[in-house]
């Protein structure tokens, strides 16, 4: 039954029936959040990254009328380059399945495959989350939901700078969805390493999270843990810089009216050119920083259980 709408590639499906890790990447990014060619040479890096700590990447898709886990290399590029690709949240999956659409996957998407596939650790690059101003908009990311239901740890560089961050730990607080920093006391902030936001739980290595992922799991607990990765030193971004292209990226799409799934891809576009180029290299930079840490987490699991 689930097979019709499923289908793994090949070398995740050996790596399924094998036991070995495997890590969940998503779509959204290539298609939405980067420009091409750097989402094609991004895509095949985080591959090659989680290949180099020795589990098997999966990045996830919907293609004619299929939920994809494990892309060819031609569906890669496909997904940079296609003018065509709808953008899929929990709630888009059905009608572009029934429909024989084509869609990258969000967060909360990619997560849901992930599950379906039993994959139990996803690297994306900033998680959504509640947007600043929702308190008029309601603009919350599906993804904080997911986060409450099914059952994936997923590591990010912390929400996304666009973001209200305090409102959406709060969020999550409320989920009862973990949040752990790597190697930080504090939530990260996407382009930079500090959001000046404590965190409950430093985890020092990946033993420590492993361990703890299996903890909740093993509880019957439902839902995710998300795991925040700081961006390396060296790629951080200026932080009062930051806060000026966001609020200028902010004003515009308010000026020409941008909301819903549009919002988020408006405003990654918007400081890409605002700031040269300059946030377009820290989200390459932390999202492959994102990919090794759950290689290792995934390889860490693999063997603990
Ligand atoms: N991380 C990035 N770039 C992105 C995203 C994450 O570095 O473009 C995507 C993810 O797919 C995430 C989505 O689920 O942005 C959030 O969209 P929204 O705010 O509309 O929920
Ligand atoms: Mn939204």
């Amino acid at each position: 039954m689930k097979d019709e709408y499923l289908k793994l590639s090949p070398e995740v499906a050996r790596a399924r029936a094998d036991r070995k890790a495997i890590v969940a990447l998503e779509s959204t990014i290539i298609s939405h959040g980067l420009p091409y060619p750097e989402n094609l040479e991004t895509a095949l890096a985080l591959e090659g990254i989680v290949r180099q700590e020795g589990a098997t990447p999966a990045t996830v898709a919907i293609l004619a009328g299929r939920i994809r886990v494990g892309l060819e290399v031609e569906e890669l590029e496909l997904l940079a380059t296609g003018k065509d690709v709808l953008k899929a949240s929990r709630r888009d999956i059905p009608a572009i399945l029934a429909r024989g659409l084509r869609a990258a996957t969000t967060v909360s998407a990619t997560m849901i495959a992930a599950h379906l596939a039993g994959i139990k650790v996803f690297a994306t690059g900033g998680i959504g989350g509640v947007h600043r101003g929702a308190q008029q908009t309601f603009d919350v990311s599906a993804d904080l939901t997911e986060l409450a239901k099914t059952p994936v740890a997923v590591v990010c560089a912390g929400a996304k700078a666009i973001l209200d961050l305090p409102l959406t730990l709060e969020y999550l607080e409320t989920l009862g969805v973990p949040v752990w920093g790597y190697q930080t006391g504090v939530f990260p902030a996407f382009y930079t390493r500090d959001s000046g936001l404590p965190l409950d739980y430093r985890m020092e290595d990946e033993l420590e999270i492993a361990r703890a992922i299996q903890a909740k799991w093993d509880l019957g607990q439902e839902g995710g843990i998300l795991i925040a990765n700081p961006i390396p030193p060296q790629d951080e971004l200026d932080q009062t810089m930051v806060q000026g292209v966001v609020s200028q990226a902010l004003k515009e799409a308010d000026q020409q009216g941008i909301r819903g799934k549009h919002l988020t891809p408006f405003l990654l576009d918007r400081l890409k050119d605002l700031t040269g180029g300059l946030t377009l290299q820290a989200n390459l930079a932390l999202v492959k920083n994102n990919a090794r840490l759950a290689a290792r987490i995934a390889v860490t699991l693999s063997r603990l259980i």
